[in-house]
């Protein structure tokens, strides 16, 4: 929750020429229709108890005061629900006054929302209550919904009527588009799996920008846009939506220019007030790996000199090789706090340097790719310094020798070969009492055992972390994943979980570009 600020009377810097630019690039949203597969009873409102119904009765069932129905539409889907409804009995001579809570999973589903109490709002809890005055009559929402159930609750009615649902559907919507991706034969049939749900995943946060989450937060954050484009590569190659992104986190900077950790786009583009240091250093990467795909000129000469301005920010916070305070506090690397980032916040200086001095190059500017490349040089030697204990053969940070921190030093190149792949075999059992809850660091873990030469690991690493949520009946790859605890959430309650985000989607760019031949 430290990592969230509020600063009072936040005006970012807005460059109009980049904002038109991203506006410009607007993508054109696809749209299909769906309909439930199944659906059922919870015998309480708020149980994990059912009873099926046949879908080809749902004409016939009626739902008086306190029941419920819920429509199960058989895979996670994004979009706008529409409801026929009809009656039994009398002529409906008072309102309908009906819930609507729409869930990702089904465990979503029989929670109860006032028992939430975690410090982000409960509004973002998939939830309507309607009243229906006229009947029959279609009852349209306006809000879009991410979820793959719907429960509807009669709340009240008179009783000379009673609510039948003749029909239900909903209008998905994504920028994504299925034509362009071609799929890999994958023998290993979880790793197939993990490819297709990994793209579903991403597909479905595809919206007008790279979402978080299409739950929650529904807009653009560095570090997830950063994984999504990788992913976006190898698959719907929606490379507009991807500038479109760089676009907005240039075109609304914190007044001193450092790229915020997030952006809104409605009504307006406008960068939020939350800073997060190694975010805003994946900017830098996810410019470069841009240009890395595209070759796009424009988009090296308009932003690039926002990247170095990350850099430099970055730089001028560290000093004789230790990051400041200031720095290692906005440093994210996890949901998990409990431990000392200042080993994390240098690894990622040194990470982030290596596309500085790539997008120098690009630019023409050699003087900057030498400076950058001493720079490293000399933030490499002194992370061994500071942080690596000879003894343990780990690295210290803090008095913390965390998964985390080894991750980071390895995916920085301040231990490599033989000696990172030992590193990386011992992660799995180190610092357990800090653990990776989310899996946005198991994928930089999976990248450093790559990095470290261990793919056979890497490979069976994601069939356990990824497959695992499979097994507990992921259509999309959720926000975070504890197979030894569904309540793990960041939030103070996993109401306010999301089950498809975009930090989530990047085994199938993992699996593509390093675990398979193609
Ligand atoms: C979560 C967002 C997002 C992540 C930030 C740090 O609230 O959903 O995925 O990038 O936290």
């Amino acid at each position: 929750m430290a990592l969230i600020s509020i600063i009072k009377d936040f005006r970012p810097k807005i460059d109009y020429y980049l904002i038109s630019k991203a506006n410009e690039l607007t993508p054109t949203l696809k749209h299909k229709i769906k309909e439930p597969v199944g659906g059922f009873k919870l015998k309480e409102r708020y149980s994990q108890e059912k009873n099926d119904i046949e879908l080809e009765s749902l004409s016939k069932l009626s739902i008086g005061k306190g029941e419920n129905l819920c429509l199960d539409f058989g895979e996670h889907l994004v979009g706008y629900p529409t409801f026929e409804l009809s009656f039994s009995g009398s002529h409906p001579d008072a309102p309908a006054y009906i819930k609507l809570k729409f869930a990702e999973n089904f465990k979503e589903l029989s929670e109860n929302s006032s028992e939430y109490n975690g410090w982000l709002s409960s509004s973002w809890i998939q939830e309507e209550y309607v009243h229906v005055d006229i009947i029959p009559s279609r009852l349209v929402l306006h809000r879009r919904f991410a979820f793959r159930y719907v429960k509807i609750t009669m709340l009240d009615t008179s009783p000379k009527y009673k609510l039948i649902i003749n029909h239900a559907e909903c209008r998905t919507e994504s920028s994504a588009d299925w034509h362009r991706v071609k799929m890999p034969e994958i023998e290993d049939k979880m790793l197939s799996d993990i490819y297709n749900v990994s793209l579903k995943t991403l597909a479905n946060c595809m919206q007008e920008v790279m979402e978080d989450g299409p739950k929650r937060d529904r807009r653009l954050w560095v570090g997830d846009m950063r994984l999504q484009a990788l992913t976006n590569y190898i698959s719907f190659r929606n490379n507009n939506l991807v500038k479109r992104c760089l676009y907005i986190f240039g075109g609304s900077r914190f007044p001193d220019g450092r790229v915020s950790a997030n952006a809104f786009v409605k009504p307006n583009i406008e960068a939020d007030d939350t800073y997060l240091f190694d975010y805003a250093q994946m900017y830098v990467a996810c410019l470069e790996e841009y240009l890395e795909e595209t070759g796009d000129d424009e988009a090296l000469k308009d932003l690039s000199p926002i990247a170095f301005e990350q850099i430099e920010y970055g730089l001028s916070h560290i000093s004789n090789g230790l990051p400041d305070d200031e720095i290692v506090k906005a440093t994210f690397i996890d949901w998990n706090e409990k431990f000392d980032k200042s080993a994390c916040a240098l690894a990622v200086m040194i990470y982030s340097l290596d596309y500085g001095i790539s997008l120098a190059h690009r630019a023409g500017d050699e003087k900057r790719a030498e400076k950058y490349t001493e720079v490293q040089k000399h933030l490499r030697a002194k992370a061994r310094e500071l942080f690596w204990d000879n003894d343990k053969k780990v690295f210290v940070s803090g008095g913390q020798a965390v998964q985390a921190t080894q991750i980071w030093m390895v995916l920085a190149e301040v231990i490599t070969g033989k000696e990172a792949a030992e590193l990386m075999r011992k992660v799995p059992e180190l610092g357990k009492e800090v653990s990776m809850d989310t899996p946005y660091i198991h994928h930089y873990c999976v990248m450093a055992m790559i990095k470290a030469g261990l793919k056979d690991e890497a490979t069976e690493y994601i069939k356990w972390f990824w497959g695992g949520m499979i097994k507990a009946g992921a259509d999309t790859f959720w926000e975070c994943w504890d197979g030894k605890n569904e309540d793990v959430s960041p939030y103070g309650g996993s109401m306010l979980n999301s089950y498809c985000h975009a930090w989530s989607c990047t085994p199938a760019y993992i699996i593509k570009k390093y675990l398979i031949q193609n």
